[in-house]
């Protein structure tokens, strides 16, 4: 079964998923068997693993390493396309369609196309928006083009709307990654109101609560990198909050 279809039968039956982001510049290769240790005690649904640098080269080297440990599906999240594995199961190909540059609209992916098909990768067209997140993050400086303002809710829509129609298979609104301010729940309500294809959300999440009201508003996978960077124990409560639909402050 594809990466794909498990994700839409788990939005057709209601069940909210917990990604972890892995940036191959920020892990090394010795913390890697922790992560993966807590990934499978906190029941990670997927490894995203990507930044939008990617100095280091040992992007091939991480995900072999996690797949090695476990059997938790590791998606790439390029941040160009340099960042191709074919160690990967599937790939986030994302078009910037928030943005106006035309080479993250559609450029890169025509000079990196056949090297793409080659790879055997699970190709999953992902219209991908950035919504401001309070500071300018990697991810606005590098591409270049302008973030959906935060509470512009109606942008966000027509854009997650236009994705769709033109058969994107997964919306990705992302505050960028250490986002000072999250994406407002509000916003998330609006777009996964209107439209059908899953709705993963992350950029900035650094607290269970959060993670669990986006799921509520509407989010179907949940993308966490920086707060786990910080503080790997925060791994469970944040997966539990994901999936359990509820949040307790109890202990
Ligand atoms: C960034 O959505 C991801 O692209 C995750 O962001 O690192 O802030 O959790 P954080």
């Amino acid at each position: 079964q594809g990466i794909y279809t498990q994700i839409q039968e788990k939005k057709k039956t209601g069940q909210k998923s917990f990604a972890v982001l892995v940036d191959p510049d920020k892990v090394q290769p010795d913390q890697l068997e922790s992560l993966v240790r807590h990934a499978i005690d906190s029941r990670v649904d997927y490894f995203l693993v990507g930044g939008s640098l990617v100095i280091s080269n040992h992007l091939d080297e991480c995900i072999l390493a996690i797949r090695e440990q476990c059997d938790i599906p590791v998606i790439l999240f390029p941040g160009s396309p340099s960042q191709i594995s074919r160690h990967a199961q599937a790939l986030l190909y994302l078009s910037l369609i928030s943005g106006r540059n035309p080479e993250l609209l559609i450029g890169q992916h025509v000079i990196s196309a056949p090297f793409v098909r080659q790879s055997g990768l699970e190709i999953m067209s992902t219209g991908y928006m950035v919504i401001d997140g309070g500071a300018p993050t990697t991810v606005s400086y590098i591409s270049n083009a302008s973030p959906i303002p935060a509470d512009k809710n109606e942008i966000a829509l027509c854009t997650a709307l236009a994705g769709e129609m033109l058969g994107m298979k997964l919306i990705y609104m992302d505050a960028g990654s250490g986002a000072r301010k999250p994406i407002p729940e509000q916003m998330i309500a609006a777009v996964a109101a209107q439209i059908t294809v899953p709705l993963i959300v992350g950029g900035g999440i650094t607290d269970p609560e959060k993670a669990y009201r986006n799921c509520k508003a509407g989010a179907d996978i949940i993308v966490v990198g920086n707060a786990l960077e910080k503080n790997l124990s925060l791994m469970s409560e944040m997966s539990a909050a994901v999936h359990s639909g509820s949040y307790s402050t109890l202990p």
